[in-house]
């Protein structure tokens, strides 16, 4: 694949490139990180990206913006939007067929400057929403290893600074760190993991492939070393056995300890509303090192969350949805709230497999609510056409499928006792397809043999 992310190993090189194709906005009054920075990223959510170039109190510039811009993600791919989901498909379809390992140097760029005294507060860690209960890392890629296999796992965790040297954080129930931190933590053993902030696309999507596209006996550094085309480059940590991104612009080192809990929240997830406060996850950081001149990296809290992980879980999921089911040609998470409603969209041979393919999106992706499943004919990025195909073709005492007790997302108010209802809903036309469904067109005019004024 003709990847402009290959070319753009670092986010010093995003900067250039965001830049050079006039899609960065650069910040030159000096701003506070609490809730005045993410103050004024809201007001360009969904814009061009925005480095802060002087915030209070820190030495580092701050970048934030990558991901609420589809079209900017596009283009740094070298793809148009639409095909963003199929070339990052692609890539985890290669990376399954031939998966390709990492290699660790001894130093980076990451380990330029190796900070003597530990201190959170030098960064330039946003507040972002007024509720919040502090000071958030919202975009830095958790490098772990499984405590009896080894292998390597990349996620995504909101992170709250407590201390000069600690965070609380939110390990999901189903996620692997998780399972990696049950097990260290059974036998009284912290889990050595590092945090690395200000890495590029690679490392972020492959961090959040959902376990249905990369299981966890599988590195999903493979999955980022496949879309960067070259095998990422780690580096050895300080203090702690667990690689880091050589061309990370900080790398924060530590252990989540065993049997303690501290509060971590109120936090402005990405469902629109706070998570509340409650006892965590509690990281002991044992060293921070990082570039000669590093710009921090962070996602507004919210929507550009929803981004970040719903473009790259859709792609993970529609190729497992996909071998389940080869008649679904495509997914997407509907923007309202994501990752909760996946509209399907199918090329139904078979009567009947429309309700497979609800299935195998709800096995596929842990916390979808809501699965849509519609026809060939439906344009399944326009949320006005989903709900025309919802209004036209769903029999509601027949075409809605509840699943009662399921386990839920537990960031959704929603969910009670760890569980919620899911709903299948198939607004697919039964076959063979009745005229009555033949959706209205017009002619196909070419526009380019006509003179128009006042267009
Ligand atoms: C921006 C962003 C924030 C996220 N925040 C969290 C979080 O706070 N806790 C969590 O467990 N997962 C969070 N996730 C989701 C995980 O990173 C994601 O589910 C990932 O696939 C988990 O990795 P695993 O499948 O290897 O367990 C976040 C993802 C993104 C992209
Ligand atoms: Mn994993």
């Amino acid at each position: 694949m003709d990847l402009n992310a290959r070319n753009l190993t670092d986010l010093q090189a995003y900067v250039g490139f965001l830049e050079a194709n006039n899609l960065l906005i650069r910040v030159k009054t000096a701003v506070d990180s609490h809730l005045e920075l993410a103050g004024i990223a809201k007001r360009f959510e969904g814009d061009k990206a925005l480095l802060f170039e002087q915030v209070k109190g820190s030495d580092y510039p701050v970048l934030i913006g990558l991901y609420w811009n589809m079209d900017l993600m596009a283009k740094v791919f070298g793809c148009e939007s639409s095909q963003l989901p199929f070339v990052l498909t692609q890539e985890i379809r290669a990376w399954r067929k031939n998966p390709m390992e990492p290699v660790i140097l001894e130093s980076g760029p990451a380990n330029e400057v190796v900070e003597t005294k530990i201190d959170l507060g030098k960064l330039p860690v946003p507040h972002h929403a007024t509720g919040d209960g502090g000071r958030y890392l919202t975009s830095s890629v958790v490098i772990a290893k499984d405590p009896d296999t080894g292998i390597r796992n990349l996620s995504v965790h909101r992170m709250m600074v407590t201390g000069e040297n600690r965070f609380t954080l939110l390990l999901e129930e189903l996620g692997h760190v998780m399972d990696y931190y049950k097990r260290a933590e059974a036998r009284g053993e912290a889990l050595e993991i590092t945090v690395n902030n200000g890495v590029d696309y690679p490392v972020i999507m492959a961090a959040a492939v959902p376990s249905s596209a990369a299981p966890i006996d599988t590195d999903e550094l493979g999955i980022a070393s496949q879309m960067r085309g070259v095998p990422v480059e780690l580096i050895k940590a300080q203090t702690v056995d667990v690689e880091a991104i050589a061309n990370a612009q900080f790398v924060i080192e530590g252990r989540i300890l065993p049997r303690l809990r501290e509060p971590e929240g109120p936090y402005a997830e990405v469902t629109g509303y706070y998570a509340h406060r409650d006892d965590r996850w509690v990281m002991e950081v044992t060293a921070i090192t990082r570039r000669e001149q590093p710009i921090f990296h962070s996602i507004l809290s919210g929507r550009e969350v929803g981004n970040a992980y719903g473009l790259i879980a859709g792609a993970g999921a529609f190729d497992k949805i996909h071998s389940i089911v080869p008649e679904v040609t495509a997914v997407h998470f509907a923007d309202g709230c994501v990752p909760y409603h996946l509209v399907v969209k199918m090329d139904k041979k078979h009567e009947g497999s429309q309700r497979n393919a609800i299935m195998a999106a709800f096995v596929s992706l842990a916390f979808v609510k809501t699965v849509t499943v519609v026809d060939e004919d439906v344009d399944i990025y326009d949320p006005v056409d989903v709900d025309w195909a919802v209004q036209t073709r769903c029999r509601h005492e027949k075409d809605l499928m509840l699943i009662p007790d399921a386990i839920g997302h537990r960031l959704n108010p929603m969910v009670e006792d760890d569980k919620w209802t899911r709903l299948g809903i198939d607004a697919t036309v039964p076959l063979p397809w009745p005229d009555k469904y033949i959706r209205t067109t017009m002619d196909d005019v070419d526009l380019s043999a006509y003179e128009f004024t006042g267009r």
